[in-house]
């Protein structure tokens, strides 16, 4: 084994986005691509010798080669031991509950997480601090500085780690142990949930039906489902991790969850429906022909917690991003306790819950958490459901329902009648031309008309941390009406080609009469407003969404 140091240069491209840096495979094969972003990764955040490092990733293609890169880079970087995922696999909560569980010196997470795989597909990295959480922006703008200077990196010549086989491994001085990816996450949820109410409510006949896309959270719910909660072993789909997801796109959706809708808006539908996305941070929940936004489901999560073992001492406080609706607010102010607005971002939270002001935290692109890690997590989530259902059974005495359950909820809060459009794939100036037209016309469209709604202001939504005062400006574009509704203009940070533009559309519904509406038909006129306010069609030829939540 020699160390070797290799001259290098800066590509100016390695600016992080919304969670880390995402970019094509092909762009990451570029000689010294990857090594240039981890070399800057260490420099940044420069460990103390012989510390810890967890190191896993979605199992996407690119996954492995790059573990042996980093491996081979950690070990002359000051690290004297790495957890690594077995198979080169950790879902980005279980790399948090492993970084928190071990107190490692932080943990490296390999994935482009909903995004597509395959050879040309996305891939990405990221660096989470030692509490687990993403790391912050003037860590990742440090890195990215890095980026912007670097000349040479270091690693050892040695011969690639046996990935598959559990165990302990010697890199030079380091050590490096491959560990089971799914027990110790595993463990963290039975600690959290009742896992008999949920296996007697499984056992009742309540049939679930979980889509893991093809991507990470196969083996873990398997482990969880069926092993540990005795689901027959249909419940669960496509749960075999394939490094292109079997040539789909693992983001649960609506739209990218087909196969799973069709289920749930079939025949025989099960009486609750989930996925998960690429890397398991995400969620969405469905019902027996039935979906619940992301919003709705941290709100009644919240309002529930009470009956989860984990949660039952109460709830801190609740945060969620800018973009998700306020129905979580209401839950608060009910509880009498704070809800925090954050900008997008799970970053965001960690410095909440670290200071033990928020308990859950939940994000309208189908991210819900708590401080029991610090990302987002899927199946964390079907479980505080499945939970919450099976105490509803137990209260009700008949078979819960999804359905019932939200409409109770809407009935006591009022609906927040809520929708993201997204315009994928637009030209990058186009879309920043529509974000500045609209900002261009603040003035004008403070006060203005548009049939039955007044806009009271416009503004560009700004953060001043509570716990550490560090700002951040600029993170989407808000036209708020005077009766609480609003319009929210943002482009998303983790698209890897051209812009994607989200419209984030929420109009406040007291009125139980009108609660089966669906929210297209109840959004209607906002989303011509939309359109109009930003002149779509005009600056992009675009008037119709690619993807509807
Ligand atoms: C990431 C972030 C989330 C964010 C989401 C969407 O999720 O961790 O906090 O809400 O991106 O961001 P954007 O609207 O900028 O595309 P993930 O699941 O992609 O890691």
């Amino acid at each position: 084994m020699s160390l070797q140091r290799i001259d290098t240069q800066p590509f100016d491209d390695q600016k992080p986005g919304t969670s880390g840096l995402r970019k094509r495979v092909t762009v990451f094969q570029q000689a010294h691509y990857l090594e240039n972003f981890v070399q800057s990764i260490f420099d940044t955040v420069n460990p103390p010798a012989g510390a810890t490092l967890t190191l896993g990733g979605d199992g996407r293609y690119f996954n492995r080669e790059a573990i042996q890169i980093i491996l081979k880079m950690a070990a002359v970087n000051g690290f004297g031991r790495v957890l690594v995922g077995q198979a080169g696999i950790l879902s980005t909560p279980a790399a948090s509950c492993i970084i928190r569980k071990y107190e490692t010196f932080g943990g490296i997470i390999l994935s482009a997480s909903h995004n597509p795989g395959g050879p040309d597909g996305d891939f990405g990295i990221k660096y989470n601090m030692p509490n687990g959480g993403p790391a912050p922006e003037k860590i990742t703008e440090a890195i990215y500085t890095n980026t912007t200077k670097i000349t040479q990196y270091s690693l050892i010549e040695a011969d690639d780690i046996p990935l598959d086989v559990i165990g302990e491994y010697d890199l030079a001085s380091m050590k490096v142990q491959v560990i089971d990816a799914v027990a110790d996450y595993a463990e963290l949820m039975t600690s959290l949930f009742d896992f008999n109410s949920i296996r007697s409510l499984l056992a009742s006949g309540f049939r679930i039906k979980f889509d893991a896309m093809h991507a990470v959270t196969g083996p873990y719910a398997r482990e969880i489902f069926i092993n540990q909660l005795g689901a027959p072993a249909d419940s669960i789909m496509n749960a075999v991790p394939l490094e292109d997801f079997g040539g789909g796109h693992p983001d649960p959706n609506l739209t990218y969850a087909h196969e799973l809708v069709e289920v749930i808006y079939g025949k025989h539908a099960p009486d609750f429906g989930a996925a998960s996305d690429g890397d398991g941070d995400r969620n969405m929940i469905l019902g027996n022909h039935f979906f619940v936004t992301p919003s709705d489901s941290l709100a009644i999560l919240a309002a529930n917690a009470k009956l989860v073992p984990g949660y039952s001492k109460g709830l801190a406080g609740i945060a969620r991003s800018m973009p998700t609706s306020a129905a979580a607010d209401r839950v608060a102010k009910a509880l009498g306790i704070p809800c925090y607005e954050t900008p997008t971002g799970w970053k965001f939270f960690g410095n909440l819950m670290d200071a033990g002001k928020v308990t859950l935290c939940g994000e309208e692109s189908f991210g819900t958490g708590s401080n029991h890690v610090r990302e987002k997590d899927g199946l964390w989530a079907v479980l505080f459901w499945l939970n919450i259902l099976a105490q509803q059974e137990v209260a009700d005495n008949e078979k819960p329902s999804v359905e019932k359950l939200v409409k109770a909820h809407w009935l006591k809060y009022g609906r927040n009648v809520y929708s993201r459009h997204d315009y994928e794939g637009l030209p990058s100036t186009a879309a920043s031309g529509v974000i500045k037209h609209i900002q261009d016309s603040y003035k004008k469209l403070t006060g203005a008309q548009f049939g039955r709604y007044i806009v009271k202001t416009c503004d560009d939504f700004g953060y001043t941390d509570p716990v550490d005062g560090s700002i951040s400006l600029n993170q989407g574009v808000r036209i708020l009406f005077t009766d609480d509704s609003r319009i929210v203009f943002r482009l998303s940070g983790t698209g890897t080609e051209g812009a994607t533009l989200r419209i984030y559309l929420e109009a406040y519904e007291p009125d139980a009469s009108k609660h089966h509406l669906d929210a297209q038909v109840a959004l209607a006129e906002m989303i011509k407003i939309a359109l109009e306010i930003s002149e779509l069609k005009k600056r992009t030829g675009r008037d119709t969404p690619t993807v509807i939540t």
